[in-house]
């Protein structure tokens, strides 16, 4: 073997990762480049092991996407509606469906936008009712984002946060990336600087924040692919500030568009950076790093083949092996597969998220997950983790272990 890792040129930095030394951008360009794929995995399964034996972790959870409708336009979103031609006012072409909320059979204004694609936006009490029949069913955590709307104002995104925690008090709402968060910041009346607008979210009972939005932080890659969407200064700016705050956070990497390996290195380099000054002067942190993959489908990138399996899988080793001071690399199942997500808990991964139940942001066209309804059950998950030789683990949001009777449940765990 170990004459195989040296005509790979992977012999240094398997001494590296056995030292627990940190790697550095040639390091990883030098794992996604090899051929011995067999000791990149082995080596990913390494440090997964180490800091997570073989437990893996997943959540009871319910994802709400309030609105579609979004200023923005991203070339890899296929989520997004322009709101100027679909707007509330466009009242002749309103229809209601139980679209994003027929747990609850909430009906959800619909504008058609004479392409067959439909925008829709839910009110805080459609929110509040779905969050509320999620926590009956057992959910622990809420996670909330949508599109950038141009017309809601911020006390629609307090009063999510106050009605859930009212009616939900255990629930930990998780909710609005860093680019809603500017947003907000700029749409309120006055205006409130991203601190301002994070304290009163965290005062209404926000908990923490998904880790959306970083897409690939790199200028080139930014002004192809998204121009008008803030970049990774601002991104960063809002994460530091929700750690001072003592607000945890995750971080986000999409890949497999237009982006370069030694992008996606950068990427993952760029985080770690932020971790470590984090974790050495901020009350919170990255709880951990959702690798996301690529759905072409329906986007303006639909020509890109998105990525391959054995690219996810090398990217998510990749991940765990380059963020040495993050405790979990996340494989979100919607995006990854079921499939793969489950082989990648032998790849560095050690959590697979959750129940999800509903997601619009993506959906691959053909398949059975063309809709919005995309749920696994607690058996599905765990049936996926015991196969892969693991220890299934239900976590709360902040990686703490759930204890379960029912519905009822408590963090036994700190
Ligand atoms: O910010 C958009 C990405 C993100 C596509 O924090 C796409 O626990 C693939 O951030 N193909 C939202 N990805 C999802 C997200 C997330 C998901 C699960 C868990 C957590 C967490 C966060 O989805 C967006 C964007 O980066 N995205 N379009 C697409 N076509």
């Amino acid at each position: 073997m170990s004459t195989t890792i040296e005509q790979n040129g992977l012999a240094e930095v398997v001494n590296k990762v056995e030292a627990g030394t940190r790697l550095s951008l040639a390091d990883g360009l030098a794992l996604y480049q090899t051929r011995d794929i067999h000791t990149l995995g082995y080596l990913a399964n390494m440090v997964r092991e180490r800091l997570h034996g073989r437990k893996a972790y997943y959540n009871i959870n319910r994802h709400i996407n309030y609105t579609n409708y979004c200023v923005l336009r991203c070339k890899f979103c296929s989520f997004y509606l322009p709101f100027e031609k679909n707007g509330r006012s466009d009242q002749e072409n309103a229809t209601t469906t139980g679209q994003s909320s027929s747990s609850s059979s909430l009906p959800v204004l619909v504008a058609q936008d004479g392409q067959g694609r439909s925008g829709y936006e839910l009110s805080v009490d459609q929110i509040v009712a779905n969050a509320s029949a999620a926590y009956a069913k057992g959910a622990t955590e809420v996670h909330i984002v949508g599109g950038l709307h141009p017309t809601l104002p911020f006390e629609y995104y307090l009063d999510i946060c106050r009605g859930i925690r009212q009616r939900c008090p255990k629930m930990h709402i998780k909710a609005f990336t860093a680019i809603e968060i500017i947003h907000f910041s700029r749409i309120a009346k006055p205006r409130l600087t991203v601190q301002e607008v994070l304290v009163q979210l965290n005062d209404a009972g926000l908990n923490s924040m998904p880790g959306g939005g970083a897409e690939i932080f790199d200028d080139r890659v930014h002004s192809d692919a998204f121009k008008n969407k803030v970049g990774e200064t601002e991104w960063f700016e809002v994460h530091r500030t929700a750690h001072e705050l003592g607000i945890y956070t995750n971080a986000t990497m999409l890949y497999g568009h237009i982006e370069t390996i030694e992008e996606r290195v950068n990427h993952l380099i760029k985080l770690r950076e932020h971790q470590d000054a984090s974790i050495a002067s901020r009350k919170a942190r990255f709880n951990c790093l959702i690798p996301l993959s690529f759905i072409p489908d329906g986007s303006e990138f639909a020509e890109l083949q998105g990525p391959t399996g054995l690219d996810d899988l090398k990217t998510l080793a990749v991940s765990r092996l380059m963020l040495d001071n993050f405790a979990h690399i996340k494989a979100f199942w919607i995006m990854q597969t079921p499939k793969l997500a489950q082989v990648s808990l032998n790849w560095g991964v050690d959590d697979i998220d959750g129940t999800v139940v509903y997601y619009d942001i993506t959906k691959r066209e053909g398949s059975p997950d063309d809709q919005t309804h995309q749920e696994m059950s607690v058996d599905q998950i765990q049936r996926l983790i015991c196969e892969a030789g693991c220890e299934p683990i239900e976590r709360d949001s902040l990686y703490r272990r759930i204890q379960r009777n029912g519905q009822d449940w408590e963090v036994v765990d700190s």
